[in-house]
This record gives C-alpha cells, structure tokens and sequence, in this order.
C-alpha cells in the first residue's frame, strides 16, 4: 500500500507509511504458522512441536526473569524501578502495589492447579472414570466474576489518586516548553530567556512544569525521563503538561517512547540535576551573549572564518545564535546553536561533543544519524571541504 505525500512534504503519513509495512510483516509471519499444526494432536510431529514449543517457554521464562532481576539491580540512570522524585516514586509504589496483588493472586491460582492436580490425579491401576462437570455452576461463576471485578476497581481507586496527585499544577515551579522535532528536544526556558536542546539542566528540589508539543506538520514524540516522572506525549498543535523534579544531583536519561519515523531510536535526551546554586550558575552562563567573533577580527582567525562561513552556507537559516544575524527557525529548523560549545552531547544526544564527532557530523550528518534531509526532515549533507569544516568546528567549539 503506499500513500500519496500531502503537498507541504512533511511527515506525518511517513508514520503511517512505516506502520502499515509492519502491519504487511506481521500478515506475513501469520501465514507461515497456518492452523494445521493445531490439526491432529495424536502425531509425533505435533507432540514434537509441543515439546519444543515447552522448552521456547521455558527459555523465554529465564530471559525474562534475567531481565527482570538485571533491571532490579543497579541505579541505572533510566531504571523506572529507582525512582529519583516525588512523582516517579508515586508511580513506583502503583507498580509494586499492582505486582504484589498479581503475585498473591498468581500464588493462590497456581497453588489450587498444582494442589487439585496433585490430589484428583488417577493412581496407577486405578480404572478410568468420568469426571464429574462442574461447569454451568452459578456459584462458582458469580464467585469468579466478582471478585476480580472487586480487586480491579480497588485498584482504581489508588490508580486515579496518583493521576490527580502528579498531575497537580506545581507552585513555584520553573516554566520549561518542550518540542519534539524529528528528532531531537528543544527546551525554551520561558522565564528564564534560555533555549537549548537534548540536554535540559533543571535545580535539584524544585519542580519543574514542561508544557509538551510539537510543530505543525511534525509527529507524535513522547518525553520520557523514567526516573524523574511518567512518559507524556508531544502532539503537532496540542499542548500536555507534565511535572519533573529531582531529589538529587545527577545525569538522568531518557528518550522519545513514541515511535516518530527514521530516527526515533536515535532521539535521546539528558536532564542534568544541579544543586540550586550550580543551576543560577548555568542559567547566568547561557543567558550570556554568544560568542562570535567580532566583524573586526583577523581575517586569518579560524573562528571569524568560520562564522563567515556559517552565515555564507545557510546554516543561519535553520540554526539561531541568540543576538546575532543567524536567526534559524526556517522550514527545517535545526537546535539553537548560542552555546553549543557548554553541551556534553549532540544530534538528540547520540554522539559525544568532540572534535571528531563534530568533523564527521559536518561532513556528512546522514552518516552519523539516520535523517532524511531531501524530506526536510534532519540536517542535510552540505558539501564542505575539509578547510570549510576545520573553521565551522573552531567557530562551534569558541560558542562557549
Ligand atoms: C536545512 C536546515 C539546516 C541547515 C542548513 C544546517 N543544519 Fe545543522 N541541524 C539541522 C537539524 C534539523 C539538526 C538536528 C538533527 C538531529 O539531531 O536530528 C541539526 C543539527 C546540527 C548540530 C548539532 C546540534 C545539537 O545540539 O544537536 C550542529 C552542530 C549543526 N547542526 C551545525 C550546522 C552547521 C555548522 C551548518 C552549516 C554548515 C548547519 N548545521 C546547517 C538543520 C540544519
Ligand atoms: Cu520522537
């Protein structure tokens, strides 16, 4: 199936496109499976298949436990199970609350399996006899009924406290909208005047209120920092809200958990937990001018040349540097690049900000990430020579 592109080429039918592919593999794999194998029971083939398909559970069994105890373990910095805030741990106690019920209920039940399998089973040179039918018993079916009914709706009751709880709007708290892009976060500090990307910094102890959306035209992105809050999708011309905090000092990470075409697995991102004092500090840092070279520098300075460069190749037109003549926000906006130099990460967090990552992300970005430019979706190959890059990344590295 495929589907015509709408006339202003952007992407939201590239999810569609991208979904109905996999809708065709899943079609397909069905009609390997065809429902003979469910034939006859009495054949080896079917026993030999029984067999094997008990020794797939059983390892499918120990990977997950695997998984699960692994997950159990460490302070990983994306562990949903080692909440770091208030609400994230409002959420946690839910989860464990939900497991330990399904744990007794998955108690009980394999106990009376195993118990009456035990106790009814036919002894050996015992005659065979009918069992007696128990179904149609009014009993028992109310019994069954009720009772689950009764544990779900006692659920309820902690399950839509804690969606009031976190979704309360915080006091004093800091104003952070957020916008996913194909694909990376932007994060503008409404307040405060700072606007950076991927990486967000946040002060310890204090809320923080994100107002989540996306362009027009874009996709469905989801923010997701497990340890700070629960997952909160960015829809095109909608806005949602969420609140994140931190108890304390850290890296935590997270991603886009909405699949938003080509790069979504690349679409990362990092909240940066500072003591209050440290966060003013970084604050005061990005709201400082950009530093770009001044029209009277030398014209051997690298730096000048590449600002030249920068403004000459068109990368002002989708990438602003607060202050100056690059404005950005063109039809394929790309991050705000004023301090680019003070980030640890860049392209949605994928790469390190070295010398060598830079110098290869400027000499083909597609190589790097995959994006898909012609759409005007990700930053297109720009044709620089060596030269051109050596400048651009001595301007990209003084934006301190
Ligand atoms: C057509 C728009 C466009 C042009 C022109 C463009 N870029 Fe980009 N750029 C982007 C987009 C979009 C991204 C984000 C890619 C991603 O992470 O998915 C990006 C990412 C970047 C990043 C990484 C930023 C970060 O924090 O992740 C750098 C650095 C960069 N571009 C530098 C340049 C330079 C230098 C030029 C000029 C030679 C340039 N760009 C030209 C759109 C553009
Ligand atoms: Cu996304």
């Amino acid at each position: 199936m495929t589907v015509d592109r709408p006339p202003n080429g952007k992407a939201t039918d590239l999810h569609f496109r991208m979904f109905t592919s996999d809708f065709g593999r899943y079609t397909r794999i069905s009609t390997i499976f065809p429902t003979s194998s469910m034939g006859s029971p009495s054949t080896v083939k079917a026993a030999r298949s029984r067999k094997s398909s008990r020794r797939l559970g059983s390892v499918g069994g120990l990977l997950l436990l695997s998984l699960i105890v692994s997950a159990c373990g460490e302070e990983l910095p994306a562990n949903s199970l080692a909440p770091a805030s208030e609400r994230a741990r409002n959420i946690d106690n839910l989860f464990w609350l939900t497991v330990i019920i399904a744990a007794v209920i998955f108690v009980l039940v394999q106990g009376a399996i195993i118990y009456t399998a035990i106790k009814f089973r036919r002894k050996k040179g015992e005659p065979e006899r009918p069992v007696k039918q128990i179904h149609g018993n009014t009993r028992l079916e109310i019994a069954w009924t009720v009772v689950p009914a009764l544990i779900l709706a006692g659920l309820a009751v902690p399950t839509v406290q804690t969606i009031f709880e976190n979704a309360e709007e915080p006091v004093n708290a800091i104003n952070v909208t957020v916008t996913g892009h194909q694909w990376w976060f932007e994060y503008d500090y409404t307040d405060l005047g700072v606007i950076t990307a991927n990486e967000m910094h946040i002060p310890t102890d204090r809320d923080i209120f994100l107002t989540l959306t996306a362009d027009a035209g874009d996709v469905i992105h989801s923010f997701w920092v497990p340890r700070l809050s629960g997952k909160r999708d960015l829809v095109p011309g909608h806005t949602n809200t969420l609140t994140i905090s931190a108890d304390t000092p850290g890296l935590y990470l997270g991603q886009c958990a909405e699949f938003c075409g080509l790069s979504h697995a690349n679409m990362r991102l990092r909240v940066y937990a500072h003591e209050p004092a440290e966060f003013d500090a970084w604050v005061e840092s990005q709201l400082a001018p950009a530093d770009v070279p001044s029209e009277t520098a030398d014209e051997a300075d690298l730096r000048a040349e590449g600002w030249e460069l920068f403004i000459s190749k068109g990368c002002s037109a989708c990438h602003a540097i607060n202050g100056t003549e690059a404005e950005g926000g063109g039809l394929n906006p790309g991050p705000n690049l004023t301090h680019f130099a003070m980030r640890d990460t860049f392209a949605g967090s994928l790469y390190d900000n070295t010398t060598e990552n830079l110098r290869a992300w400027l000499a083909n970005p597609s190589e790097l990430k995959a994006m898909e430019p012609d759409l005007n979706r990700g930053m297109p190959n720009l044709g620089l020579s060596d030269d051109e890059i050596t400048a651009l990344v001595a301007f990209l590295q003084g934006l301190e």
